[in-house]
């Protein structure tokens, strides 16, 4: 099983792609290599930000790693919030206020369509490598669910009836943006 750290502070994601790769990457997390830092996500699309994460822990630490920018990017906000999905209702603010502007920024609009997007960038063997994945779907007017995290209770992938925070972990894992990424990174490594 190889061994590869992934560069994210957000538990959600590190559990995830745990559950998604079950047996087929050991993955270490910043925790079990000592690193604490914030690290800052200036770029301005996914793929820098990937990037960035990445490059810090393997200039910092050595290790081979990767890591994950995801944006949620609506149609009718012209791909809002997208890069800045995280910040969305300002520095400091939680994933409730995030949803609760966009349900705001929305509530007029009846175009609802939307799309996850996750970018992972991989280090290994001094080479970077970009994976891809989205998932196409709507935001509905107010939050259901209480499954996954960040924007979820407000997504419904195409194709289902219910948010990914009412569809639990297994099928949002086994259809997600971050699954179709991260199924890209396991199929390069052992190709
Ligand atoms: P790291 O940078 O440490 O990995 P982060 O939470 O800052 O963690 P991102 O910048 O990639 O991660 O994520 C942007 C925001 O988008 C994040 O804070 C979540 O609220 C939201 N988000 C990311 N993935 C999501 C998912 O699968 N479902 C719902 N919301 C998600």
């Amino acid at each position: 099983m190889k061994e590869i750290v992934f560069a994210t502070n957000n538990r959600h994601k590190l559990d995830e792609i745990g559950k998604i790769t079950a047996g087929r990457l050991r993955i270490l997390s910043l925790a079990d290599i000592g690193c604490h830092e914030e690290i800052s996500e200036t770029g301005s699309t996914l793929e820098e930000n990937a990037l960035i994460k990445a490059r810090f822990v393997r200039e910092k630490y050595g290790c081979h790693c990767f890591a994950d920018d995801t944006g949620l990017e609506v149609e009718a906000l012209d791909g809002a919030p997208g890069v800045y999905s995280s910040r969305y209702a300002g520095a400091g603010c939680n994933s409730a206020d995030n949803t609760d502007k966009l349900l705001k920024a929305l509530q007029k609009t009846e175009n609802r369509t939307a799309r996850f997007r996750t970018v992972i960038a991989l280090l290994v063997n001094g080479e970077e490598h970009l994976f891809d994945g989205v998932i196409r779907g709507k935001i509905i007017s107010e939050k259901r669910g209480t499954g996954g995290f960040g924007y979820d209770p407000v997504f419904i992938p195409d194709g289902h009836a219910q948010t990914f925070a009412e569809l639990g972990d297994e099928t949002k894992n086994s259809i997600s943006h971050r699954a179709l990424a991260i199924h890209k990174l396991v199929k390069y490594l052992y190709s």
